[in-house]
């Protein structure tokens, strides 16, 4: 079946039901998808309920209601079906619209899996999105979301903007007039908040010697190019504002700076998402950084607080969400700092670090993946977290890097082998992956994972060993 058919499919689930009940995940990804889904039905009149999960395990189920509405399994589900097995679901009281690596089961659930067409740039509200647009066509104003949802879940990362079937979505935004694509941009997070010189201070991607991690010299490099850094009022300008010739004349700065550094200039540009529709100088005026307001709300336990925000509430939810992201931003600088000053443990093919309960278990990711720029970044990052409301069960967080991908590093995959092999259970993608292990088999699972990622090193290149 092509994705078109499993799309319509869908689309033909969701308008037989009697009413739905949304399951997401807690990521900006979860949230968008949840909120363009939960809005579609709205407009049909379909009765809507919806339940944020951090993870599909068995202690999530019970959040999952026994009644007679279609269970829309949406950012998970895939990986999880002998779980919904389990749970006593049958095939036509469920729907999983995914993009994570499938799980065979014996109950033939309906889903939409980006995977099983062969596009793996396309997250859950890509998926999300061509179903809500299948429902109504005239929706196409829940493509902004779609957008935020895929560039969140880094789907524009490896090839500087968004490619294929989530690139095309992006054009209805374009035509609805809330999205507006901005060619040849800066590749750089905070454009639209940071003053210039501490946006490029934490670019690490490209990493710009002289520049990268030092943003008082980052300022003194901007200072030398002539270009006007401050508003009349003295306020430092974000990215944004500058007028198009002077981020031109930063850009073939940064462009010389690497080349004089022998390092390539083709990830100094990207396509990014502008949405003119919201204010200037806020979060939710780009993709990325709109992705990063929603991860916030999710990893505080706020995903609700996320998805209004989706809806466009812009009074109390907007303030509560910002205080999210300030607070979000102080524990990951703190979490990224104790890291740093604790060290790693290097293995032959990885670097690890045991946060035990110092962190919550929900952002050790995110400081796995900022970690890794700042270390051996050859080597990838894994972070072991307690998890405290479960004891008996640790948390693992691995990132990567483009580099390694080009090596032969697939994370999902290392780490699904060797939790298994443990009695844990592992998913994710090959640059980002997760899982939970047994808390006493911390050693036997790190050897593990070292030793496949070994094997992973060493099949892309065989002098690697
Ligand atoms: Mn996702």
């Amino acid at each position: 079946m092509s994705l078109e058919n499993d799309v319509r499919r869908a689309a033909d689930l969701i308008c037989d039901a009697d009413s739905v009940t949304i399951v997401s995940h807690i990521d900006a990804d979860g949230i968008s998808t949840e909120a363009i889904l939960a809005q579609a039905l709205t407009r049909e009149s379909m009765p809507v309920e919806s339940v944020f999960v951090r993870q599909l395990e068995p202690m999530a189920m019970r959040h999952v209601p026994k009644d007679g509405s279609l269970k829309l399994f949406a950012d998970l589900g895939a990986g999880q079906q002998n779980l919904l097995e389990e749970h006593g679901l049958s095939a036509d009281e469920v729907l999983i619209l995914d993009h994570h690596v499938g799980q065979p089961c014996g109950t033939a659930y309906p889903q939409v899996n980006s995977l099983d067409h062969g596009i793996t740039r396309m997250s859950a509200a890509g998926i999300a999105y061509l179903v809500a647009k299948a429902i109504d066509p005239t929706g196409i104003d829940l493509a902004k979301l779609a957008v935020v949802g895929n560039v969140g879940d880094m789907m524009a990362r490896e090839n500087c903007g968004l490619v294929g079937p989530a690139r095309e979505i992006v054009q209805d935004g374009v035509e609805y007039g809330n999205i507006v694509v901005q060619d040849h941009d800066l590749n750089c997070y905070g454009t639209s908040t940071r003053p210039v010189h501490v946006c490029l201070g934490y670019c690490d991607d490209p990493y710009i010697d002289g520049i990268s991690n030092n943003a008082n010299a980052a300022l003194r490099f901007l200072e030398r190019l002539g270009v006007e850094l401050k508003n009349p009022r003295g306020g430092w300008l974000v990215w944004e504002e500058l007028p198009f010739d002077d981020r031109r004349t930063i850009i073939s700065a940064l462009a010389q700076q690497l080349i004089a550094h022998g390092r390539d200039t083709d990830r100094l540009l990207a396509e990014t998402y502008i949405f003119p529709d919201e204010s200037e100088r806020t979060p939710l005026r780009n993709a990325s950084e709109y992705a990063t307001l929603l991860n916030a709300c999710g990893r505080w336990a706020k995903p609700k607080v996320g998805s209004s925000i989706c809806r466009g509430e812009r009074g109390e939810a907007y303030r509560d969400a910002e205080h999210m992201l300030a607070h979000h931003r102080t524990v990951i600088r703190d979490l990224l700092q104790y890291i740093l000053d604790a060290g790693v443990t290097e293995r032959s093919h990885l670097q690890y670090i045991h946060t035990g309960d110092r962190f919550p278990d929900t952002i050790v990711g995110i400081g796995a993946g900022m970690a890794l720029s700042k270390l051996n970044w050859k080597k990838p990052m894994m972070v072991l977290a307690a998890m405290v409301d479960e004891p008996e069960v640790m948390k693992v967080s691995m990132r990567t890097n483009e580099w390694a991908l080009g090596h032969g590093v697939d994370l999902c995959e290392a780490l699904v082998e060797a939790s298994a092999a443990v009695g844990g259970a592992g998913g994710g993608h090959r640059i980002a992956a997760g899982a939970f292990i047994p808390h006493d088999t911390e050693e036997e699972f790190v050897d593990g994972v070292n030793r496949i990622l070994k094997r992973q090193f060493a099949s892309a290149d065989p002098n690697d060993s």
